[in-house]
């Protein structure tokens, strides 16, 4: 049977032009972007698309966006046998890792993509990475989905949604996946490497937690960071959760004061969840003396979680009106594949 597959067109380069004005790149409709790519028809697949309205640089994404791009999914979710989003690079990990967290009983494949330059410009990185997102996420083995799973699609690799992290905002390769290893690479074909693809034992119904809590903050520690700014950080009135990027293996200034600010916190009831400014490796709380005294107060560690997956997973957690120990509990499991724990 011809597959069928939903393109939704959030926004992005991959659909910009230069404005005449003052030579600035803003998105254009979804129908200026697909005159594009009419190859796409060539793959007879049964082909539809939705637009957002107005289309979005993807600095402008907020939790909003989020429930929106996961309605249309909802929605459409029978209608269709996979779903490409197109999606700034900016923040396409931050969005593939919230929407990893909200949806339940994934058996589809929603693959995100994007562009470094515009669709419509010669050396465009666009036509590539959408049409063989298309392609991905219509691939399928005796009637299933091979990657049943929330996605980013990007120079020839394919990588777990929530393991992804834009590392440069000029190459063709935007994107990389330190700690997980691609679900698939375009070559000549496509290879899949279904040993690492997530295939749900779950059987129940697809359905969308809209219940996050953007209570939260991402603190990247530096040397000389001074105590009146944390001060200020952990005085916030409503936090409640925060993300605190360490050193290395989850060090951090081995100070009375430092130690002495995030037991405060953590007995207001904030959560601090400890993930590495690395991008490779993982934290490995009391491995040096400059982390034990975090893993004393109660930080939890974050293992070897990106930072765009920390931040989503802190909200959606804290959006579930869960015990603050059940917070901490799962944070520290692995939920959507997104730690190795
Ligand atoms: N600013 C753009 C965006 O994230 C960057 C891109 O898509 N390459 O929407």
């Amino acid at each position: 049977m011809q597959s069928s597959i939903l393109i939704i067109y959030t926004g992005g380069t991959i659909g910009m032009v230069q404005r005449p004005e003052d030579e600035s790149l803003s998105p254009v409709n979804f129908d200026e972007l697909s005159e594009e790519v009419p190859m796409l028809n060539k793959f007879g697949f049964s082909i539809d698309s939705v637009s957002f309205e107005p289309v979005l640089d993807s600095s402008n994404i907020t939790p909003e966006i989020w429930y929106k791009l996961a309605n249309i999914i909802e929605i459409n979710y029978q209608k269709y046998d996979g779903f490409v989003v197109l999606h700034g690079t900016d923040t396409m990990a931050y969005t593939a890792s919230a929407l990893s967290f909200m949806v339940e009983n994934l058996d589809k494949p929603i693959v995100f993509t994007g562009a470094q330059l515009p669709i419509g410009t010669l050396r465009t990185d666009g036509k590539e990475n959408l049409i063989t997102a298309v392609e991905i996420a219509a691939a399928n083995k005796f009637g299933k989905a091979i990657i049943p799973e929330v996605c980013v699609y990007f120079n020839s690799k394919l990588y777990r949604g929530n393991r992804t992290s834009k590392i440069d905002s000029q190459q063709f390769r935007a994107f990389d996946s330190k700690n997980y290893p691609p679900l698939a690479k375009a070559g000549v074909e496509i290879t899949y490497n279904t040993e690492f693809v997530n295939y749900t034992t779950n059987k129940g119904i697809f359905t969308v937690n809209y219940d996050l809590n953007a209570n939260v903050v991402l603190l990247k520690i530096f040397p000389g960071i001074q105590k009146n700014v944390l001060e200020s950080i952990i005085g916030i009135e409503g936090l409640q959760g925060i993300v605190l990027e360490s050193y290395g293996s989850g060090n951090v200034p081995h100070f009375d004061w430092f130690t002495q600010l995030f037991k405060t916190a953590i007995d207001k009831g904030i959560v601090v969840l400890n993930i590495s400014q690395c991008a490779g490796g993982k934290v490995q709380l009391g491995r040096y003396e400059t982390s034990i005294d975090m893993k004393k107060i109660g930080v939890v560690s974050g293992y070897d979680m990106t930072t765009e997956a920390a931040i989503t997973k802190l909200m959606f957690l804290l959006g579930q009106n869960l015990l603050k120990e059940e917070v901490i509990k799962y944070l520290g499991q692995n939920l959507k594949g997104e730690i190795t724990a």
